[in-house]
C-alpha cells in the first residue's frame, strides 16, 4: 500500500489550512483516511524549530540558519509522520513543505536554487508530493488576511518586495510541472474557493484508488 502525499502551498493568508481542513472532510466522508499535518512543524520536536523560525528576535537569523532549521524539521517530520503515514496507505495533507522553500528561501530570501534542491535531495531522497495546490492571491489581501489574526510573525514582517518574490517563484514552479500543480485562484470568496476544491474531488478520489 502507498498513500498520497498531497501539499498545499501559497503567500501568507491564503487560506491552505481552512481549505486543507475543508479537504480532509470531503475526503473522509467518503471513507478515505487522512492524516493532516504542517510544515515547519508536524511533531514536537519539529514544533520546537518552527517556534525558532517564526518567533521575531534581537539576534537576526543567517539566511543559512533558516535554510537549515527548516530542513532539519522537514527530517523529524518525514520520519516521523510523513513516511510512516504514506506506508499506511494514508492520505497525506499537508499545509507547506518543499515548496515553500523554493519560494521563502530561494525566491524570498535568494538563495541558490542549487543549494535547495541538494537538501531536498538529501532529506526527502526521492520522495515529492504527488500533487501540489498553490492557493493564489494578491499579496496585499492575504496579508490583511494575516494582519487581521494580530501580531505578525519573523516571516510576515518583511516587505512587499520579499512576498512579491514568494509569489512568482511559487508561479514559476507550478508553470514548469504542470502536471504535480494545481493553482487555485484564492482571492475568492471562501465558498466559491471551496467550489474550485469540490471539483478536483474526483480527481483526488480516483488518484486514491491508485
Ligand atoms: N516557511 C515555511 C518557510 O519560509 N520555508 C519553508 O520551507 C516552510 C515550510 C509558516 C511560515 O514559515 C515559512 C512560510 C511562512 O511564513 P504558517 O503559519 O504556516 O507560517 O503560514 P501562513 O501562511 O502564515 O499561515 P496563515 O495561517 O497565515 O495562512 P493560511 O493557512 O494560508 O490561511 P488560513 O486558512 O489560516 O486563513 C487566514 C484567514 O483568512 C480567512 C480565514 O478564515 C482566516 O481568518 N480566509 C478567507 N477570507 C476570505 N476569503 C477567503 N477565500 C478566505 N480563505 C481564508
Amino acid at each position: 500500500m502507498t498513500g498520497l502525499f498531497i501539499t498545499l502551498e501559497g503567500p501568507e493568508g491564503a487560506g491552505k489550512s481552512t481549505n486543507r481542513d475543508y479537504l480532509a472532510e470531503r475526503l473522509r466522508e467518503r471513507g478515505v483516511e487522512v492524516l493532516l499535518s504542517r510544515e515547519p512543524g508536524g511533531t514536537p520536536l519539529a514544533e520546537r524549530i518552527r517556534e525558532l523560525l517564526l518567533t521575531p528576535s534581537d539576534e537576526p537569523m543567517a539566511v543559512d540558519t533558516e535554510l537549515l532549521l527548516v530542513f532539519a524539521a522537514r527530517a523529524q517530520h518525514l520520519q516521523q509522520v510523513i513516511r510512516p503515514a504514506l506506508a499506511r496507505g494514508c492520505v497525506v495533507l499537508c499545509d507547506r513543505f518543499t515548496d515553500a522553500t523554493y519560494a521563502y528561501q530561494g525566491g524570498g530570501r535568494g538563495l541558490p536554487i542549487e543549494r535547495i534542491a541538494q537538501l531536498e535531495q538529501f532529506v526527502q531522497g526521492e520522495l515529492r508530493p504527488d500533487l501540489t495546490l498553490i492557493f493564489d492571491l494578491p499579496i496585499e489581501v492575504g496579508l490583511a488576511r494575516a494582519a487581521a489574526r494580530g501580531r505578525l510573525d519573523r516571516f510576515e514582517q518583511e516587505g512587499r518586495g520579499f512576498f512579491d518574490a514568494v509569489r512568482h517563484a511559487y508561479l514559476q514552479r507550478a508553470a514548469q510541472a504542470p502536471q504535480r500543480y494545481h493553482v487555485l485562484n484564492a482571492a475568492q470568496t471562501l465558498e466559491q474557493v471551496q467550489a474550485d476544491l469540490d471539483a478536483l474531488l474526483p480527481r483526488l478520489l480516483e488518484a486514491c484508488r491508485g
